[in-house]
Parts: structure tokens; C-alpha cells; sequence
């Protein structure tokens, strides 16, 4: 059986759970069992009624459109009784700010009260016949955006997009554009992913890159040229996606070469 922490320790000794609602009612062997080399005691086994659901877990927060959604894992511990389903909140300066409700098979929710230009962060909350967990850890402090696209800075790691890694890439803090922090792709074929929606009123991408970057509609390559706006090592680049305007796509920026390049400050404008 999973056996997790409840939390509880007082000295050498740590308390466990385990869920056997599984064998409710039924009559088994219940065996303590030693799988490591190392000597243990145990002590105190006694059998509690179903209980609220652990906390979920890994909690991510971004923003797009004036909202903000957050995705996080089920906690391995239910409590007992399946989830019901999930709360989850929006704080403030400590006060919940937004809260909504999800279901059980679902692990992300987007919360439209928030405020464009605010700042929160979210927690979650798992719920079963019993009531309800304790909170989640927090997500990072996020600020709601208007534009299309979540994250299009990096400043909050990889939060928004997937990632497909052919060598080591990811989001860094050697270089960036704008902030602290940029996308950095090592190798051909690394790729940062995301669902948007083109907006009709502002279909041209725009975005600073080092070298080499392409981006795309799915499969489909766009051409991006440069704006004529250079900083240091960035290069400010355009691309016509006026095709797809007010289409969901997946926005690709691909890294079709062997040299490793950076990219930062994505972002939906209007055509001039
Ligand atoms: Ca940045």
C-alpha cells in the first residue's frame, strides 16, 4: 500500500497513512513489512474513518485575456473516498480574491474575477464526501494580462508553455530581453508550445531572438522578418499570422538550427 506522511513527528518517529478503503470490510493479511536494509520500528497502528483528501500538489499559475489559470497534480492521498472535485482561489495581500469550483477529473481551472494588471496567487484545495484539504503551497506570485499569449516574457519559468527538449533547453536568466529571464533553445528541434487564440484586431507576432528562430501555426512554418529594432545580442522579429486571426493555433517557436539561440517578449500587435 502507498503509505504517505500525515505530518505528524515527535522525535525518532514519523506517522504514516495509508489508504485501505479499498478492502473495506473485507478480511486480509495486514503485514508490516521492512523493504530496506536498514533496521525500523513501528508502533501504534490503529484504523481511522475516511478523512479529507491531502493537498494537491505542484500548483502553476499564468495569465491571459484578464484571467488567470492554474494546473496542479491530485494528491496521491484522497482520504479515503474519491475527490469531488477541486476549489480553487485567488489571493491578494492574504485575502481570497476569486475562488471556483472543478471537477474531479479536471486539473486546471481558470478564474476570470481577477483584475488586469494585479498581481496573485492561487491555491488548491481537494474535496471528498469528508469536506475539504488544506490549501496547496502557493503558486508564484502572477500578474494578470491582457495579451494573448501567457508567460510571453519567461519571467515565470516555463509556466504557460510545453516544452519539447531534443538537448538541454529551457528558460534561463543568462540573457534576457525584457526582465530577468528568457527562453533559451540549445539545439534543432527543441520547442517551446502554447494554445492561443490570434486576435482579430492584433494578428502580428511579434518577438526578440538571438539567432535562428522560427515560429509556427502547428506544423506550419510562418515567415518572420526583422522590425528593424536591435538591441545587444536581440533581434526584433515579426510574423503574420493575420490567417489565423481569431483561430486557436498552436504557437510554436522552433529552433530549426544546430546553434543554440534565445528568444523573449512575445507578443500579439496590430498589423501597420
Ligand atoms: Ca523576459
Amino acid at each position: 500500500m502507498t503509505s504517505v506522511k500525515t505530518g505528524r513527528a515527535e522525535g525518532i518517529w514519523t506517522q504514516y497513512k495509508a489508504d485501505f478503503s479499498a478492502y473495506a470490510g473485507k478480511t486480509i493479511q495486514l503485514v508490516i513489512n521492512n523493504p530496506a536494509v536498514v533496521s525500523t520500528y513501528f508502533d501504534d497502528l490503529a484504523f481511522e474513518p475516511v478523512m479529507v483528501p491531502d493537498a494537491p500538489t505542484a500548483a502553476v499559475a499564468y495569465s491571459k485575456l484578464g484571467s488567470g489559470t492554474v494546473t496542479w497534480a491530485q494528491p496521491v492521498f484522497t482520504g479515503g473516498s474519491p475527490i469531488t472535485g477541486y476549489t480553487v482561489t485567488a489571493w491578494q495581500n492574504g485575502k481570497a480574491s476569486d475562488q471556483t469550483e472543478v471537477g474531479a477529473g479536471t486539473l486546471t481551472a481558470t478564474l476570470t474575477g481577477v483584475k488586469t494588471g494585479s498581481s496573485y496567487t492561487f491555491t488548491v484545495a481537494a474535496n471528498n464526501k469528508t469536506g475539504r484539504s488544506a490549501e496547496s503551497a502557493p503558486t508564484a506570485l502572477i500578474q494578470v494580462i491582457s495579451g494573448a499569449i501567457s508567460n510571453p516574457g519567461f519571467e515565470y519559468g516555463a509556466a504557460g508553455w510545453d516544452l519539447t527538449f531534443v538537448n538541454w533547453s529551457g528558460v534561463t536568466n543568462t540573457q534576457s530581453h525584457g526582465g530577468s529571464n528568457s527562453a533559451y533553445t540549445r539545439q534543432s528541434g527543441s520547442k517551446f508550445t502554447q494554445t492561443v487564440t490570434v486576435p482579430a484586431e492584433t494578428p502580428i507576432l511579434t518577438y526578440w531572438a538571438g539567432s535562428g528562430t522560427v515560429v509556427q501555426a502547428g506544423n506550419t512554418a510562418m515567415t518572420s522578418v526583422k522590425t528593424g529594432r536591435a538591441e545587444g545580442i536581440w533581434t526584433q522579429y515579426k510574423a503574420d499570422f493575420s490567417a489565423y486571426a481569431g483561430k486557436t493555433i498552436q504557437l510554436v517557436i522552433n529552433n530549426p538550427a544546430v546553434v543554440s539561440t534565445y528568444f523573449d517578449d512575445l507578443a500579439f500587435v496590430a498589423k501597420e
